[in-house]
């Protein structure tokens, strides 16, 4: 049957309990507990606070780094339930795989990091009783996971991970974990879609029932934000008109509420509503519309990553950045290199702010640093069977969860992979082509190119609607020479207008690396002056490339890496720093964005 990745909510028929809070932790480097933890609980050694990233809260080395088993433990009391209801566990994410025991036993096990899981419990529990529940989670990387990396073992034992990508493998219960009580008979997944048609807005809706049951009834009721009904449709699936719609719109998140019910002769059994925006969101030759109107995308790529609190979901951190990305007149942020939080597309629809959705296919080009080694002559695809069957389940779950959001407007299906091979040509044509019978709304799929690989090389860009370029002409190539970088991100546009024209092509990362307050006249590198000549470099291009349909910057703010060579806490391109602050290119960019260009 197919899985429900809908988000928990609280009606008349579905109940939740947070199981957020302090949960015993303990490290379990030589896998000793998973073989005892039948009748035993596991060591008590420390306890952690659910959701959160558990490395940055150490103070050694080996606890920070730590790569292996480790655990989560708490108790939990079962409440009345009646035949008609189900029970779950959920988890919003447990990073990067988990194995959930219940009592001692194991219940179901989950593969990747950032994306929701439900478990049934309703056979194993009763009401009133309380139960044990043990989480087994692993952080190690191989080569055919979503991110990829690998794990290197000691002599003494212990691991290190070794990413193929540019950001800290923060790992735990990083989102926050639920029980849900919820009616057998319900609704498991819901679809919608937007045609505009002279002035009025078609919403087309289908409800998804984990029942074929055919007794039961349908009603679909849509609200306005008054609370308003302004139509409704007595069937499973089916449309509902709004004359003079009310469309979402960039800084504009208005949000209508669809209220799905099913009835049982005259019972509401089951209900759901989530709040939808009335939108379309098109490409027609190299233009993207928003409604029917062009839009240029500007914006970020971002992380969810924040100092301490590492890369838990913290509701105050998110309410910063989107306060900071309005500040800015940013309408547009690429979710790189994961699925965030489902909180964070509800903060984008309210807003108005529009996202391009990222898988963690990351570290597909099997170098531990992707901007130095990352070309290879042998495809990183071949004989990744397991590899593709993940990728596939993490595009269908992203698909799933996040496809009634208006603020998404397209899939990101990589981030740099290598696409140079024949093999790698095989593994995206299958990927593509799998990923546009997910989404009802057909939005747009990409995947983002790194520097080495452009119209010359690649084999795969033709599956893209649009083109993703990141590059670092002036950074990692040309470094301090944004004159002759330039001539070189002029000659690789022109050479993209003839090799695929009538496409828009959008920069999905730019940027320098800068330390805030290092003031430096002459604009040597690393410094504030030669973060904003580069990004002003870049954008002049930009305004005399007409199909040039888009710019998010690397990064939003600076964010925690592995220590390297080249990085010194952390990832430096940020606009702003670590902690929010504005480097003094947020102010360039500030006044560049209010301008508008659409
Ligand atoms: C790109 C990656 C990104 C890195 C960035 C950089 O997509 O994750 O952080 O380069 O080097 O290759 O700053």
């Amino acid at each position: 049957m197919m899985k429900s990745l809908l988000y928990p909510q609280v009606n008349c028929c579905r109940k939740k309990e947070s199981l957020d809070g302090l949960w015993y932790f303990s490290f379990d480097p030589k896998k000793e507990y998973a073989s005892v933890i039948k009748g035993k609980e596991i060591p008590k050694d420390t306890w952690m606070p659910v959701p959160g990233s558990f490395s940055d809260v150490f103070m050694t080395a080996e606890e920070k780094n730590y790569v292996g088993d480790f655990w989560y433990e708490r108790e939990f009391v079962v409440h009345d339930f009646s035949k008609e209801e189900s029970v779950f566990l959920r988890f919003d994410s447990a990073t990067h795989r988990a194995k959930i025991y219940l009592d001692g036993e194991c219940i179901g096990e989950h593969e990747g990091g950032f994306l929701p899981f439900e478990l049934d419990i309703t056979d194993r529990v009763q009401p009133g009783h309380t139960y044990r529940l043990s989480v087994q989670l692993n952080n190690e990387l191989h080569g055919d996971t979503l991110p990829a990396g690998m794990t290197i073992e000691h002599e003494d034992g212990r691991k290190e991970v070794k990413p193929f990508f540019d950001f800290f493998n923060y790992s735990g219960l990083q989102r926050s974990v639920s029980l849900l009580y919820m009616p057998k008979e319900r609704i498991i997944d819901f679809s919608t879609s937007t045609e505009l048609r002279d002035g009025i807005a078609i919403l087309h809706y289908e409800m998804i029932m984990n029942t074929t049951n055919e007794s039961l009834s349908f009603q679909a009721q849509l609200y306005d934000k008054k609370g308003k009904n302004v139509g409704s449709c007595p069937q499973k699936e089916g449309t509902i008109e709004v004359q003079s719609p009310h469309l979402w719109e960039v800084g504009q998140g208005y949000l209508y509420t669809l209220v799905l019910e099913v009835k049982k002769e005259e019972t509401l059994i089951d209900t759901y509503a989530q709040k939808i925006g009335l939108r379309t969101f098109e490409i027609k030759g190299d233009t993207f519309y928003l409604n029917q109107h062009s839009i240029y995308l500007q914006g970020f790529g971002k992380h969810e990553d924040f100092y301490l609190t590492g890369r838990s979901y913290q509701p105050l951190v998110w309410k910063k950045d989107f306060e900071a990305m309005k500040w800015m007149g940013a309408n547009c942020f690429r979710t790189s290199h994961y699925p965030y939080a489902e909180e964070v597309y509800q903060m984008a629809d309210e807003e108005g702010i529009l996202i391009i959705d990222e898988v963690p296919a990351v570290g597909f080009t099997g170098a531990t640093m992707n901007v130095l080694g990352g070309h290879q002559t042998t495809s990183f695809f071949a004989g990744k069977p397991k590899l593709k069957e993940r990728h596939k389940e993490a595009i269908a779950d992203m698909i799933q969860r996040d496809k009634n959001h208006p603020s998404v407007i397209a899939w990101s299906l990589m981030n740099e992979p290598e696409s140079t091979t024949k093999e790698a040509k095989e593994y995206f044509t299958d990927l593509f082509s799998f990923a546009r019978t997910k989404d009802p709304e057909h939005r747009p799929c990409t995947f983002t190119m790194i520097m080495t690989e452009s119209y010359q090389n690649s084999q795969c860009y033709d599956l893209c609607d649009f083109i993703s370029l990141n590059r670092y002409y002036g950074w990692y190539i040309d470094s301090g020479d944004l004159k002759k970088g330039m001539e070189d991100l002029k000659a690789e546009l022109k050479g993209w207008e003839q090799a695929y024209p009538h496409h828009p092509i959008i920069f999905t990362e730019f940027g320098a690396d800068t330390l805030q307050g290092n003031s430096d006249v002459t604009g040597g590198m690393w410094s504030e002056q030669y973060q904003i000549q580069l990004l002003k470099a870049y954008t002049e291009v930009f305004d005399k490339t007409p199909f040039v349909q888009g710019e998010l910057l690397w990064n939003f703010a600076d964010f925690a890496t592995d220590p390297s060579i080249l990085r010194a806490k952390g990832n430096r391109k940020g606009i702003f720093t670590r902690e929010r602050d504005p480097k003094m290119a947020a102010y360039v960019m500030k006044e560049r964005w209010q301008g508008k260009r659409e």
